[in-house]
């Protein structure tokens, strides 16, 4: 049946003038990292419900991750913050993972949880707190060495509720020195990525408040310094698909932060709001991959792709299968698109079959490509049925209630 389904998708797609064998090669080679807080207890300024079975440490995070690679094969590396997953030998957690088959991923750290950082962490008007978030930082960096980390993933709560209360233009400045500081420690092989977000927690102004105020930042530190788009952290309305062309363009995208909301930054399952907009940046993703210029293809190859979300009522190992599950089913969509038709009709100026060539690829069902792929990988066809197939949930239980928070 599988093999039929296969067989006619193949027809299908030989008559549109897909080429098959290289979109396989793509989504094959998918990678997407799971952030190791999206196992933890999470929830809302509301309440955090505790969950049953919920990871009481980082080993157990892994251990959650590790199913999900296993059960997607595309999940190999684990992003991790501190201090939510400090531990006191680096060298243990990281054999932890490479016995589970992963790697450790971005280090996150974490510059708003403490109460000095009330009024900000490496932009605070107190230099001694300055001085206390840069030091965070650079432990980060050691932290990156000791575990063979090559991403340092900075994501800044630091702004202000009213007009007036603080300089704007110091902070920026202050921002600019911490970063500096932290470029300096990195080795060559490492990249920072700078994520901005345009409020909250702070509701006034955000001190990397958009994409351009952290490319700016990227541009003044160097090459190793790039913008991380968080699929959540935009005005309603925002065409990110822009963003990321536009990112691609000066070969500064770093990678995303994929999640989805309805409103806010909800933190939701990726593609669970908007799976078109997930499709359109694929598509300009795709279109940067085949661009004349070897350093906008190579920025395109080279994006880091990491999951951003935090479960309030959802079972999380779940949630994460489905976010991965959507991220290629988009991914695939995106392969789909025949570029050729689509330039033909920018050539010709004609809207009508240009957006055709785009949209029409969205709306082909790749189930047959992706079950075929999971076959060939020896990976279940549908890793959510095997997920609740395979008792792993029932197993955790006996964690009990009360795991880690975030
Ligand atoms: C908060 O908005 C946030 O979701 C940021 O996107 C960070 O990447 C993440 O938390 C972890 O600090
Ligand atoms: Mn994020």
């Amino acid at each position: 049946m599988n093999d039929r389904a296969y067989a006619l998708f193949e027809e299908q797609q030989k008559n549109r003038g897909i080429d098959l064998g290289k979109v396989r090669e793509k989504l094959k080679a998918l990678r997407i990292e799971t952030p190791s807080w999206g196992y933890g207890d999470s929830g809302t300024r509301f309440k955090v419900f505790r969950k049953v079975g919920v990871p009481r440490n980082p080993f157990e995070k892994f251990d959650d991750a590790a199913v999900v690679h296993r059960l997607t094969g595309a999940c190999p590396s684990v992003a991790i913050h501190i201090p939510w997953d400090k531990v006191d030998d680096y060298d243990k957690l990281k054999a932890h993972a490479e016995a589970l088959g992963l790697s450790i991923g971005a280090v996150n750290p974490n510059l708003f949880q403490e109460d000095d950082y009330m009024f900000g962490s490496v932009t605070n008007a107190n230099a001694a707190v300055r001085r206390k978030a840069t030091d965070h930082l650079l432990e980060c960096v050691d932290i990156m060495k000791a575990t063979g980390s090559k991403y340092l993933s900075l994501w800044f709560a630091d702004g202000t509720n009213y007009p007036g209360q603080a300089d704007i233009r110091k902070r920026k400045n202050w921002m600019y020195e911490a970063l500096a500081e932290t470029y300096k420690a990195m080795e060559p092989d490492m990249k920072m990525l700078i994520e901005y977000k345009f409020f909250e927690p702070a509701f006034y102004h955000t001190d990397l408040a958009d994409w351009g105020m952290a490319y700016n930042m990227a541009l003044k530190l160097g090459e190793q310094a790039q913008v991380l788009v968080d699929t959540g952290h935009h005005a309603q309305g925002t065409n990110v698909e822009h963003i990321v062309a536009y990112l691609l363009d000066e070969q500064r995208l770093g990678g995303f932060h994929f999640n989805s909301r309805k409103y806010a930054d909800d933190d939701l399952i990726v593609g669970a709001i908007h799976p078109y907009e997930l499709f359109l940046i694929f598509y300009q993703i795709l279109e940067a991959s085949a661009d004349a210029n070897p350093g906008v293809r190579r920025n395109a190859d080279e994006i880091a792709y990491m999951i951003d979300q935090s479960h309030n009522i959802e079972p999380k190992i779940p949630a994460m299968i489905r976010s991965v599950l959507n991220v290629q089913t988009q991914y695939a969509k995106a392969l789909l698109i025949n570029l050729d038709e689509v330039h033909a009709a920018q050539e010709a100026q004609d809207v009508m079959a240009a957006e055709d060539a785009v949209r029409s690829a969205f709306e082909i069902d790749v189930t047959p490509l992706l079950v075929s792929i999971r076959e060939e990988l020896g990976l279940p066809a549908d890793p959510m049925k095997a997920y609740r197939e395979s008792g792993y949930a029932e197993r955790i239980a006996s964690r009990g209630v009360g795991g880690a928070s975030w």
